[in-house]
């Protein structure tokens, strides 16, 4: 078998075919897996915000080439594999670890690709991010490495694990909060909400969760938030009082706004960890917003081992991802009602 696509057989999938334009349905040829490429029959593919940033980026305004199948939260099953595809047998069940790189560097092959030296060369940043992703009944991935086996867990769960689980996780890893230390989760929706159940299940530290939404902040409380709070006016003075200064923030937003609420509450010495994609700005200065000592860092996606952790996690049931599922051939009402900020939790596509 040579690679490429079947003669005949077409399966679904949800496509950008223009930028500007808004996604749409394809029967697309079944792709066949060459060298070590391995096809995933998709079970469940995530929507992130990031897929709502693809779909408004201006022309030129990101490297991806045209068309190309959505989806960067995919779990599914090995359909097939290549004739130099080795590790994984056709038939388990897998995540898909989806920031691929070159495949090459030193970072790629150690499984951080989220970190690729060559990302900024680079016409994609992963399935579904400038080439074909799980939005579809098949994804083609590059390499058995970018395959985490799953068990018996949900598909409907691992797939937005890998990426609504793997960020805060990897996120949080940095962090080491001490016992009772207060850690400040800002934004308690997709991302947040797993933040905070990460936090409870792999420290011992008191969080704090803000949200402009109560049903946000109950969502929180559910989590296993210790305190939730509704964003306001008088927010950053209630927390410095309740924590004393808080040793890390993270931030899910990314806006202006809470960027400053994050720095006006850290403890000197204190972590900013900037994981919402807001664009929202802070200025670095001595003196300026950030106590003596304060560290900030912009972490992105996780890498593979993350990934193994995580799904270990999930079942062992120390965190479960809230969803909403919707069929494949409803991506676009799912798009729409992501969009709108109507979704709880994730919104997961089934391609049935
Ligand atoms: C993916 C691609 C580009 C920017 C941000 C993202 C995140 O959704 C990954 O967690
Ligand atoms: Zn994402
Ligand atoms: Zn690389």
């Amino acid at each position: 078998m040579v690679g490429g696509v079947s003669a005949t057989r077409k399966t679904p999938a949800f496509r950008l075919t223009g930028w500007g334009r808004p996604p749409s349905l394809a029967d697309v040829a079944v792709p066949e897996p060459a060298g070590a490429e391995v096809l995933v029959r998709v079970e469940a593919a995530g929507i992130c915000h990031s897929d709502l940033h693809v779909l408004d980026a201006a022309p030129g305004a990101l490297p991806y080439r045209l068309p190309f199948t959505l989806g960067h939260e995919i779990a599914g099953h090995v359909a097939a594999l290549g004739a130099a595809a080795s590790g994984v047998e056709v038939g388990a069940r897998v995540a898909v670890h989806g920031p691929w790189g070159c495949g090459e560097c030193r970072r790629c092959t150690a499984g951080e690709d989220n970190y690729c030296d060559r990302r900024a060369g680079l016409s994609w940043s992963g399935a579904g991010l400038g080439r074909d992703g799980g939005m579809a009944q098949h994804v083609l991935v590059p390499h058995a490495r970018y395959l985490v086996p799953i068990g018996d867990l949900d598909a409907a769960q691992a797939a937005p694990l890998t990426d609504a689980g793997l960020t805060p996780y990897h996120a949080v890893a940095a962090l080491k909060p001490a016992e009772d230390a207060p850690v400040v989760v800002i934004g308690a929706g997709g991302l947040g909400h797993v933040a905070i159940q990460i936090l409870r299940a792999t420290t011992r530290a008191t969080v704090f969760a803000v949200d402009v939404r109560e049903e946000a902040l109950a969502l929180a409380h559910r989590s296993g938030a210790h305190r939730t709070l509704l964003s306001g006016p008088g927010t950053g003075s209630v927390l410095r009082r309740e924590t004393g200064g808080a040793d890390a923030v993270l931030d899910f937003v990314g806006s202006d706004p809470t960027l400053a609420l994050g720095a006006s509450v850290l403890r000197p010495g204190g972590t900013l960890v900037i994981v919402g994609s807001g664009g929202g700005r802070l200025t670095i200065a001595k003196p300026g917003p950030l106590p003596q000592g304060a560290s900030v860092s912009s972490p992105f996606w996780g890498n593979r081992r993350e990934l193994g952790e995580v799904i270990a996690l999930a079942r062992a049931g120390g965190i479960r991802v809230e969803t909403e599922l919707f069929p494949l051939a409803a991506a676009g009402e799912a798009f729409e009602r992501v969009r709108a900020g109507r979704v709880r939790g994730r919104a997961v596509l089934l391609p049935g």
